[in-house]
C-alpha cells in the first residue's frame, strides 16, 4: 500500500504542474457520462494511468475518464478507482480542484475499500490518506514532499452546510432539511468541487455535504467508485457518516456499472442524523 500512497504523491506534484502550466480549455472528446472532457482531464487521466502501469501490485484502473477498466496485472492485488481532476470544470475560473482514489481489494464494491486518498490542488496541495482502522492522515506539500500535519476527526456536530444539486429539482422533504440547518445557523459553503467542499468540512470539525437524487437526476450525480465510496471512508474514519437517501451506508453500495452513481450524504453525526429523521429514514 506504501507504493501505492507514494505513487499518488508523485501524480499529485505533477497534476498540480499541468494545472498550473497547461491549457484549460476542453479537448474534443466526451467521457463515458457524456461529459465534455477538458484537455487537463485527458493529461490528469493520462498523469496516473503512466504512473501506475508498471507497479505489479495493481490489477487494474478505473477511471472516470475511461470508459471500461484496464487490466494491469493479473497477479495484483488493489484496483484504483480514481477521479483524476475532480472539479475540473472550476479550473479556468482559478478555484481548488482535486483527484480521489478508491483502492479496493477484489470485486469493486464499497465492503472491498481497502483505503482511500485525495489531494486537494488549492493554494497549497494538501493530501488525505485513509486505512481501515485509523485515522485519515493529513499531508502539506512543501518543496516537492508532503509533510505529516494531523490526524482528522470530525467533531459531533458542526457549522458548514454544503448542499449540491439544482435546487430546482430538490424534493419538499430536502428543502426543508437545508432550509432547516441555516434556520439553526449553518453557513453555506459550496465551491462546486466536492474535494475542497469535502475537505473543508473535515478541517473546520464538521457540518453535512449532500448531494441528492433530483428529478432531473434520481440517483444524483456523484459517482460510486471513484467519488462516493472514497469519501464515504475517509468520513466514517473521521468518526463520521456517510448515508445513502434510504439511509443505508455508502459503504455497502455496490455499483452494478463503474460509472454507477448515488445519492450521497455525508457529515458529521448530529447534521446526518438530522438528514435521517428529515428523510424518514431513521435507524
Ligand atoms: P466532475 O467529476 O465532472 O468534476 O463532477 C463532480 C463535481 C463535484 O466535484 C461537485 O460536488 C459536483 O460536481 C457539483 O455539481 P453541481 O454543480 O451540480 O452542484
Ligand atoms: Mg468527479
Amino acid at each position: 500500500m506504501q507504493t501505492i500512497f507514494d505513487t499518488i504523491k508523485k501524480v499529485a506534484i505533477k497534476i498540480d504542474h499541468a494545472i498550473k502550466t497547461e491549457d484549460l480549455g476542453y479537448s474534443d472528446s466526451e467521457n463515458s457520462s457524456g461529459e465534455d472532457q477538458l484537455k487537463l482531464d485527458v493529461k490528469s487521466d493520462y498523469i496516473i494511468e503512466e504512473a501506475f502501469k508498471d507497479i505489479s501490485i495493481v490489477k487494474a484502473l478505473v477511471s472516470e475518464e475511461k470508459e471500461g477498466i484496464l487490466a494491469l496485472h493479473e497477479d495484483g492485488n488493489y484496483t484504483i478507482c480514481y477521479d483524476p481532476l475532480d472539479g475540473s470544470s472550476l479550473a479556468d475560473v482559478n478555484l481548488s480542484v482535486g483527484s480521489i482514489f478508491g483502492i479496493y481489494a477484489g470485486e469493486l464494491k464499497g465492503e472491498n475499500l481497502v483505503a482511500s486518498a485525495y489531494v486537494v490542488y488549492g493554494p497549497r496541495i494538501e493530501l488525505v490518506l485513509a486505512v481501515k482502522g485509523e485515522k485519515p492522515q493529513h499531508y502539506r506539500a512543501q518543496d516537492g514532499l508532503f509533510n505529516f500535519i494531523s490526524e482528522i476527526t470530525l467533531d459531533e456536530k458542526g457549522k458548514l452546510n454544503a448542499p449540491g444539486g439544482t435546487q430546482q429539482n430538490w424534493a419538499d422533504h430536502h428543502k426543508t432539511f437545508v432550509d432547516g440547518l441555516f434556520a439553526e445557523g449553518y453557513r453555506l459553503r459550496y465551491s462546486g468541487g466536492m474535494v475542497p467542499d469535502l475537505h473543508q468540512i473535515l478541517l473546520k470539525g464538521g457540518g453535512i455535504f449532500s448531494y441528492p437524487g433530483t428529478t432531473d437526476k434520481p440517483n444524483g450525480k456523484l459517482r460510486q467508485l471513484f467519488e462516493v465510496i472514497p469519501f464515504a471512508f475517509i468520513y466514517e474514519q473521521a468518526g463520521g457518516q456517510s448515508i445513502n437517501d434510504k439511509g443505508l451506508r455508502l459503504m455497502d453500495l455496490v455499483p452494478t456499472h463503474p460509472h454507477d452513481t448515488s445519492p450521497c450524504f455525508f457529515g458529521s453525526n448530529y447534521e446526518v442524523n438530522a438528514l435521517k429523521a428529515a428523510y424518514g429514514v431513521e435507524n
